[in-house]
């Protein structure tokens, strides 16, 4: 086993905000315990940085190849929409996509301009940053090289033409074990970790500090 000392993610220099955050998570469907694992670290995560639930929009796609169009789009969609019930510091924004976990539904109503804001009232609003998520497991062809490849590019152009972070939520796995660890269901002995959480601090971490940086 590797020494825990040297490698992984130390904690963060300071532990960051995301009382005004509003956070999308794009998952892909395909190898579905390990990304329900996933996703449900994430979002734990998430709220313990402060992140509201109804600042956390849940989106889903069939494979990981598909992660990156539909990262694109609904950032894009965020940034063009008018702002309702927004969280402050953010700005302007989007109809609401608050949808939890594996549900694929429409989104929920938007609240007319005029509507009062319930406490827990979705929330609109550009995204902070975006984590995407998705399991690729090696087979027996090239199919997994290629969309690795494809999904990784993908992902990099979608935060460097947005200007908004988006989070590699992507294992790319040699075997069925290597993922189930790195999701927290290991199942030889050692549990292993969830990395839905680091990619929530990463993305908290991110969207705090490029609101500083812009
Ligand atoms: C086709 C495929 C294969 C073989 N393996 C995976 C995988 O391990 N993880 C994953 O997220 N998606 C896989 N896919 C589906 C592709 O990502 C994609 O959904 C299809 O090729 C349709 O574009």
């Amino acid at each position: 086993m590797s020494d825990p000392t040297i490698k992984g993610l130390p904690p963060p220099p300071v532990k960051y905000d995301g009382s005004n955050q509003r956070i999308l998570i794009v998952h892909a469907r395909w190898n579905d315990t390990i990304i329900q694992s996933l996703v449900s670290g994430c979002v734990a995560k998430l709220k313990e940085q402060g992140v509201k639930e109804e600042n956390i929009v849940i989106k889903t796609v069939p494979g990981s190849y598909e992660l990156p169009f539909a990262t694109q789009r609904l950032i894009a969609g965020s940034q063009t929409q008018s702002s309702v019930n927004a969280p402050s510091l953010l700005g302007a924004s989007s109809a609401n996509l608050v949808n939890l976990l594996t549900s694929d539904e429409p989104a929920t109503p938007q609240p007319s301009l005029t509507t009062t804001t319930k406490p827990n009232a979705p929330s609109t609003g550009p995204f902070s940053a975006a984590i995407s998520i998705g399991c690729l497991i090696k087979g027996s062809t090239m199919h997994f090289e290629y969309i690795c490849d494809a999904v990784t590019n993908g992902l990099m152009r979608v935060q460097l033409d947005t200007g908004v972070p988006v989070i590699f939520g992507v294992l790319t796995a040699l075997t069925d074990d290597q993922a189930l660890e790195r999701a927290g269901l290991g199942r030889k002995g050692n549990k292993g970790h969830n990395h839905g959480e680091d990619w929530a601090l990463a993305a908290v971490e991110l969207a705090a500090q490029s609101a500083e940086w812009s």
